[in-house]
């Protein structure tokens, strides 16, 4: 490979990271005294994931980190996201601790550091203690200040080594989804009002874990990992631009504008109606308590164009054509551009620090005979990601860091095993872990701080 540096590369503390999160790549959900979570409960039932698979064993974290926390340092990963199984540290979700699984992040943790890898913790990425999900999860105005609850025992337990925290992840899908679609667990359908509501305890459950974690350590650097409507302008004009950004604001409303603003929009107050979630003023100003960063999750894009004054809101999401490229996924557009408008948009209405917390593909892996895994269709993807994203923080965007999704092939949710999304490739049945070409291609980007 050619050995010049871009002239204008990454900042030089740019944070070149790897995500993962616990129930996707841990196996062994109910060793060593831990409690099943609402997704166990969930992928046990039959028909609900693909090919009925469980995340009972691959890839197998629990056991393998060690092997893990190798190659990512062979690769050159200077950050590792991972997130807590809520269950293996309090397997009733409160009350009783069992120390087998604390002592398991322990492990981890200092496996991490002692590799010159810095962990940036998760507290919440979907899987419920079933115990809580039984008192109606995130239907429960309880459930937010257990998250609380469980932030400040993190804090406590791991904050010593650990300065960098994600509240919670994607609250969409454990509240709007899980609550109005059978993809995402409980898989229960609930009424508007009532999913309304689920949505605003998921931010709140943000609010408390933030203010738990400051009431710990006031210097935790502390954010959320969410994923947008990632919108965009089809025409990137000044007017085209200037749509995107107020699609982007209103589109949402009802989570990332409401926990960066501490309000909702009045536009979504007025859409909702009586289907308005119920709010105190004291929970609002938790909801809209200040991050020290916003972690983006970006995968597809969504194209506005701007409308003429005849419109009220001046903006009109368009469709996205047939034939637009797309990764290996349905639905997984590709426009590398969400790495830049994205950040601005963030930055522009609220000053933000901006850190992408996902990004990434399922791509058409196979393991050929040579025993290589040649996917220049993700490295195709990676490679427009990343220019786009230099180019953002070239135009002064405080973009702090980047965290592909993902480090290693996983179970991917509803999909189960289906969909590969790791820079290395994990053979599920012998839990052999191999870096694809595209572990290759970030591997070189990290050392030179620059995309390739
Ligand atoms: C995010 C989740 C991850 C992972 C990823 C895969 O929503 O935080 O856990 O599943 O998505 O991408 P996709 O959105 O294409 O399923």
């Amino acid at each position: 490979m050619k050995q010049t540096i871009s002239a204008r590369p990454f900042p030089r503390d740019f944070i070149w990271g790897a995500a993962t999160a616990a129930f996707q790549v841990e196996g062994y959900p109910e060793a060593d005294g831990a409690g099943p979570s609402n997704w166990l409960r969930f992928c046990r039932q039959k028909g609900v994931v693909a090919n009925d698979d469980c995340p009972d064993i691959s890839p197998g974290q629990y056991r393998l980190y060690q092997e893990d926390v190798r190659l990512m340092r062979e690769i050159g990963i200077k950050a590792y996201r991972f997130s807590l199984s809520w269950s293996r540290i309090f397997p009733e979700g409160r009350g009783r601790v069992n120390q087998a699984g604390v002592d398991y992040y322990n492990r981890l943790i200092d496996t991490l550091l002692a590799n010159g890898i810095t962990p940036w913790i998760t507290l919440f990425h979907w899987d419920l203690p079933q115990a809580l999900e039984d008192l109606g999860g995130w239907r429960s105005p309880e459930i937010p200040r257990y998250l609380g609850d469980f932030a400040t025992f993190a804090g406590k337990a791991f904050g010593d080594r650990c300065s960098h925290f994600f509240t919670v992840n994607e609250i969409a899908n454990f509240t709007k989804w899980a609550f109005s679609t059978q993809v995402e667990a409980p898989g229960i359908i609930c009424d508007r009002k009532t999913v309304n509501q689920s949505i605003y305890n998921g931010c709140l459950g943000h609010g408390y874990a933030l203010a738990a974690l400051r009431a710990v350590r006031g210097d935790l650097q502390i954010g959320l990992a969410h994923d947008p409507r990632a919108c965009i302008p089809a025409l990137p004009t000044p007017e085209g631009i200037e749509a995107a950004r107020k699609a982007f604001r209103l589109e949402n409303s009802e989570m990332l504008t409401l926990m960066m603003e501490g309000k909702y929009t009045p536009e979504y107050l007025a859409k909702e109606g009586e289907n308005a979630p119920k709010t105190t003023e004291a929970e609002l100003r938790l909801i809209g308590g200040k991050v020290d960063f916003l972690g983006l999750n970006l995968y597809a894009p969504l194209y506005y164009v701007a409308v003429d004054e005849t419109s009220p809101l001046g903006f009109r999401l368009t469709e996205v054509r047939q034939k637009h490229p797309l990764m290996a996924r349905p639905e997984s557009y590709v426009d590398a551009d969400i790495l830049y408008y994205l950040p601005k948009f963030c930055h522009d209405l609220w000053g933000t620090d901006i850190v992408i917390s996902e990004n990434g593909c399922a791509a058409t892996d196979t393991l050929e005979r040579n025993g290589e895994i040649q996917d220049t269709d993700r490295i195709m993807y990676l490679k427009g990601a990343l220019s786009r994203l230099q180019a953002a923080c070239q135009d002064g965007i405080p973009v702090k860091g980047y965290f592909v999704w993902s480090m290693l092939d996983n179970f991917e949710w509803c999909s189960g095993y289906g969909y590969r999304y790791g820079i290395v490739y994990v053979n599920h049945r012998t839990l052999e872990r191999i870096p694809k070409w595209s572990a290759s291609y970030y591997s070189e980007c990290i050392r030179r701080n620059s995309v390739l």
